[in-house]
């Protein structure tokens, strides 16, 4: 018979005596260690870690689910580097499989969105070798001079460790370049994992672990908000995981300048690690519930539904999840080119806040740094559909 500890912590008397005292540190609000997260990973069941990670997540956010309304712009997907997991980029030498957007054409995809309600646009694609700082600096001024509320949260780690590098420019001059044309906040993407284990024989090319930390850092330093990721599921084992986590929350220590925490499940199709078989929904649901309860100095924790399918997002929300990324509009490819379900992902706001409120959650939409928009708890959703201001 299963007892239960005080908050709701399920335990029996055959439940690890350690687990017991992890549990009774999270209720305590005390900071878990990298050994405790590493037992939660190998001893914790789905139902022990869940409901630690629920009662962290509702402790910081009550029921409240924040999405936002956004939109994605993806410049090319051709790209210098070869990561193996990748099932998007077409080398450089393959150009008629690849594409390039001019910035008339990225600006088109701007106006199209001209009167309708999005609040951020996510600028992320491979990287190319003539799409320089300067390019990309003209198409920041050139947002703004267009739209001056809509948030840019633009280039990955990775697509600014090589046009800072090729530009001959610090990682703070080329930063401060950019932020001062317009980009007003970094995604998460190309964390990967820290790890050189793992790193050096999944995208051994591209900026290391310490330079991905390195330029988030200065963004932070920048006053810029910036997003943290981790692909996991693949070749890498727990102990790979608590390292990466482990590196992020002792930057988030120092800064207090990442936002939230994106876990990326693998996906295997079209790409070299095709032969490694993707996670199950257990761990996907574990890896989200351990990173809640480890991340204790990040405010959010997101899962984005297009890579992992709107059910098992719905699904995150019950363990440990707080943010749902947006609309998306079909506007990226990244994750339908490496199986994922969606293959055409696009949600719309009723959508989103049924799913929200069908896991019993309150549906808020907020800006990129989690300016409370609306809350639409209260609202019905035919009263959402008809009305075009919300769509
Ligand atoms: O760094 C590439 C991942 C990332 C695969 O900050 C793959 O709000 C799974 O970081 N299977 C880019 N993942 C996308 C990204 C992101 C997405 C949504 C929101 C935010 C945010 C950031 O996509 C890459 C890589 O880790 N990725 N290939 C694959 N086969
Ligand atoms: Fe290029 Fe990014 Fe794909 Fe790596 S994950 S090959 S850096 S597009």
């Amino acid at each position: 018979m299963a007892d239960i500890l005080p908050g709701n912590i399920p335990a029996s008397a055959d439940t690890d005596p350690a687990l017991i005292t992890i549990a009774a540190k999270v209720q305590r609000k005390e900071r878990i260690t990298d050994e405790d997260a590493l037992l939660l990973f190998e001893k914790g069941s789905l139902a022990f870690v869940g409901s630690l990670a629920n009662m962290v997540r509702e402790r910081l956010h009550g029921d409240t689910t924040y999405f936002n309304r956004n939109f994605h712009i993806e410049p090319t997907n051709v790209c210098v580097y070869s990561c193996h997991f990748c099932s998007y980029s077409r080398v450089y030498a393959h150009r008629d499989e690849g594409w390039e957007l001019s910035l008339d054409q990225m600006m088109d995809i701007v106006k199209s969105y001209d009167g309708k309600p999005v609040t951020e646009v996510h600028i992320v694609g491979g990287v190319h070798p003539k799409m320089n700082l300067e390019f990309f600096a003209e198409l920041m001024r050139t947002i703004k001079a267009h739209r001056p509320e809509l948030h840019i949260k633009g280039f990955t780690a990775v697509e600014l460790d090589y046009m800072f590098r090729k530009a001959k420019k610090t990682v703070e001059e080329g930063m401060r370049y950019l932020h001062e044309a317009g980009l007003d906040s970094l995604p998460g993407g190309g964390a990967e994992i820290f790890h050189p284990e793992i790193r050096e024989q999944i995208c051994a090319d591209k900026v290391d672990g310490t330079g991905w930390l390195q330029i988030h850092e200065t963004a932070h330093k920048l006053g810029m908000y910036t997003n943290a990721t981790m692909l996991y599921g693949h070749i890498e084992n727990y102990h790979h995981r608590v390292d990466h986590m482990s590196r992020l929350r002792e930057l988030q220590d120092k800064t207090g300048g990442f936002n939230t925490f994106i876990p990326l499940k693998f996906r295997n199709k079209e790409n070299d690690m095709s032969h490694v078989a993707e996670s199950s929904v257990v761990e996907d649901m574990k890896m989200y519930a351990i990173a809640r309860i480890y991340l204790d100095n990040f405010p959010h924790l997101k899962a984005y539904w297009p890579m992992l399918g709107r059910q098992n997002a719905q699904l995150t929300l019950s363990f440990g999840v707080n943010d749902i990324d947006g609309t998306i509009d079909d506007t990226t490819r990244i994750y339908s080119m490496a199986g994922a379900e969606e293959q055409t992902p696009s949600m719309n706001t009723a959508q989103l806040v049924t799913l929200i409120k069908q896991a019993r959650r309150k549906p808020v939409e907020r800006g990129t740094l989690y300016n409370v928009i609306r809350d639409y708890s209260g609202m019905d959703i035919k009263e959402i559909e008809t009305n075009p201001l919300l769509n």
